[in-house]
């Protein structure tokens, strides 16, 4: 995955290079830079010892030492002193020059702290935006891995006016979906166990008549709305397993006049158009996701980095025509292709997936997708702060 989000500490990192929220003296400090001094041991400090400090917004690398990485990056970030003293413009030559450095040093993944947003002040939800826009920025046209490491949840800020609408909504309808999940729940283990349970009687037409022997007028209106729908699936596959008995009961001529097409596409399960229904494959995944980046006028590679989709990864889906994907994958490129909710299960659905209320990560991408808002990263720093996968790959 190009860009990522994640909790932790950033000496902790299995990277090519981590990035040192450093002072302009460069011999350590405390926060980050202190981290690193001591995870990094003394020869880390030998080495800074001889680089003449570094002035705001440049970087210098030394070794990592210690350190799980090969080298650390030193920036010095702004000091906020109320934004009107260049402190933006500092921040983001602290990033630039940091990957900068990455490059040069020839660097696949390199991990940052939040520069600036400790001890330096600098207001912590512009401090993470200015992060993600030069990152993004840099990803334009370089392959590297890029980490964002939050050290707590206290350091993180989103936007405040979409946190608290996530929350209502998920409040709204994953507990509500919960609630009639698990009566949905009932209903399909009902169907499977009473099934194995060796009983010779339906369960569609068991749980039938329990249904109708149940008082149902304290029920709310809500949940006796989706029981008559639970019932009417019950009644109709109860239909249909009538049909299954009767023709397996060897009475296959009584069901093939009353139920010509019934019978019909039972015959369709006998070996020889198994063999053809498989030779007719639908579109794949792959197929899909091609015809759809055609369609709507991308190339390839705008496409794959919108959807924080790394290039080898990519290649291997252009390649693979049977590519399975993770559903984070596919709703990456559902974001960047800028698909509405129905064309994104269309793709799902390619893949063996759907969208469900049962889940977090689900809801949060389908409100920004049913809102068409299609910014991945915003998309990403909403699904972190609720403890979720980020999409891409
Ligand atoms: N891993 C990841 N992030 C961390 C860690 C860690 N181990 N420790 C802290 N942070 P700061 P600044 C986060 O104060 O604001 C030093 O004394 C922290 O939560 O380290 O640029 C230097 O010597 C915050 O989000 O750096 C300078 O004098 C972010 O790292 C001065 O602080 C930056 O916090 C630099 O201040």
């Amino acid at each position: 995955m190009p860009f990522r989000i994640v909790l932790g500490d950033i000496t902790k990192q299995n990277v090519d290079a981590i990035v040192n929220a450093a002072n302009s003296s460069l011999l350590g400090g405390g926060g980050v830079d202190g981290a690193i001094h001591r995870a990094a041991g003394p020869r880390l400090l030998e080495e800074c010892r001889g680089l003449n400090g570094c002035r705001t917004g440049e970087a210098k690398v030394t070794l990592g030492y210690d350190l799980p990485c090969k080298y650390v990056i030193h920036t010095v970030g702004p000091i906020w002193q109320g934004g009107r003293s260049g402190e933006e413009n500092l921040l983001r030559l602290a990033y630039r020059n940091s990957l900068a450095r990455a490059a040069e040093k020839e660097c696949e993944s390199v991990a940052f702290p939040l520069i600036s947003a400790g001890v330096y002040g600098y207001p912590k939800e512009s401090a993470l935006k200015i992060a993600e826009e030069e990152i993004r920025h840099f990803l334009d046209d370089h392959e590297m891995e890029i980490t964002l490491v939050i050290f707590s949840k206290d350091s993180f800020r989103m936007d405040m006016d979409l946190c608290s609408k996530l929350s209502h909504l998920l409040r709204n309808t994953y507990e509500t979906d919960e609630k009639r999940g698990s009566f949905l729940g009932n209903v399909m283990k009902s169907i499977a166990f009473g099934g194995a349970a060796g009983s010779r009687d339906s369960v569609f037409t068991e749980r039938k008549a329990k249904e109708k022997t149940r008082g149902k007028a304290d029920a709310p209106a809500e949940s006796r709305a989706c029981e008559t729908e639970i019932e009417e699936l019950c009644d109709e596959a109860a239909a249909e397993e009538v049909h299954v008995r009767n023709f397996l009961a060897g009475q296959s001529a009584e069901c093939m006049t009353s139920q010509p097409a019934f019978a019909a596409s039972m015959m369709q399960m006998q070996p020889t158009s198994l063999e053809a229904a498989l030779a007719n494959l639908d579109e794949s995944f792959s197929q899909s996701l091609l015809r759809l980046i055609d369609a709507k006028g991308m190339k390839d590679s705008e496409c794959y980095k919108k959807a924080n989709v790394d290039r080898k990864l990519f290649s291997k889906i252009r390649s693979d025509v049977h590519y399975r994907p993770s559903k984070q994958t596919v709703l990456a490129f559902a974001v960047a292709l800028e698909l509405d909710v129905a064309e994104t299960e269309a793709l799902l659905k390619k893949a063996g997936f759907a969208l469900s209320h049962a889940s977090k990560f689900d809801i949060i991408v389908e409100y920004f997708i049913s809102n068409k808002q299609y910014d991945l990263y915003t998309i990403n720093e909403a699904l972190f702060a609720f403890d979720q996968n980020l999409l891409g790959a």
